[in-house]
């Protein structure tokens, strides 16, 4: 591990106790935790918006299988892609809806430009691309 520079956060009290009420919530065991996972959260999202950036992304499609050939065209676009599509799993939830989750690793770029064609076609009701890193730049 690299050595641990300190440093000083000046910020208004209120701010500092919804901070600390927060990260109890989430279990942290002091700021400095939760601060280093803020940080790199918003250094992974600006890996992202850098195209040339290797990522992963996990799309999630949840759709009516009956609805406007949906689950056809999912099929059709990600063997279109089938260079930044890693896996797919698919779920029957219920009588007519399916969840589908589809990790890709590619240039951010192109990873949100599938994400976004998968998202809005016809049928699908809800989708999200949660964007990571391949952890290669970080520490
Ligand atoms: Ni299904």
């Amino acid at each position: 591990m690299p050595e641990l520079q300190r440093f000083g956060v000046s910020m208004s009290e209120q701010l500092l106790v919804d901070f600390d009420a927060h990260i109890a919530r989430k279990g942290y065991a002091n700021r400095s935790e939760a601060l280093r996972d803020l940080i790199r959260d918003h250094l992974v999202g600006a890996q992202w918006a850098e195209s040339e950036e290797e990522v992963v992304g996990v799309i999630t499609i949840v759709y009516d299988h009956h609805a406007h050939r949906v689950g056809d065209q999912l099929i059709e676009e990600q063997h279109e892609h089938h260079e930044q599509v890693l896996c797919t799993t698919h779920v029957h939830l219920d009588e007519h809806n399916c969840v589908e989750v589809i990790v890709a690793r590619g240039k951010g770029a192109e990873v949100q430009a599938l994400a976004d064609r998968l998202i809005s076609l016809r049928g699908v009701k809800h989708g999200r691309l949660v964007s990571t890193t391949t952890g290669e730049h970080l520490e």
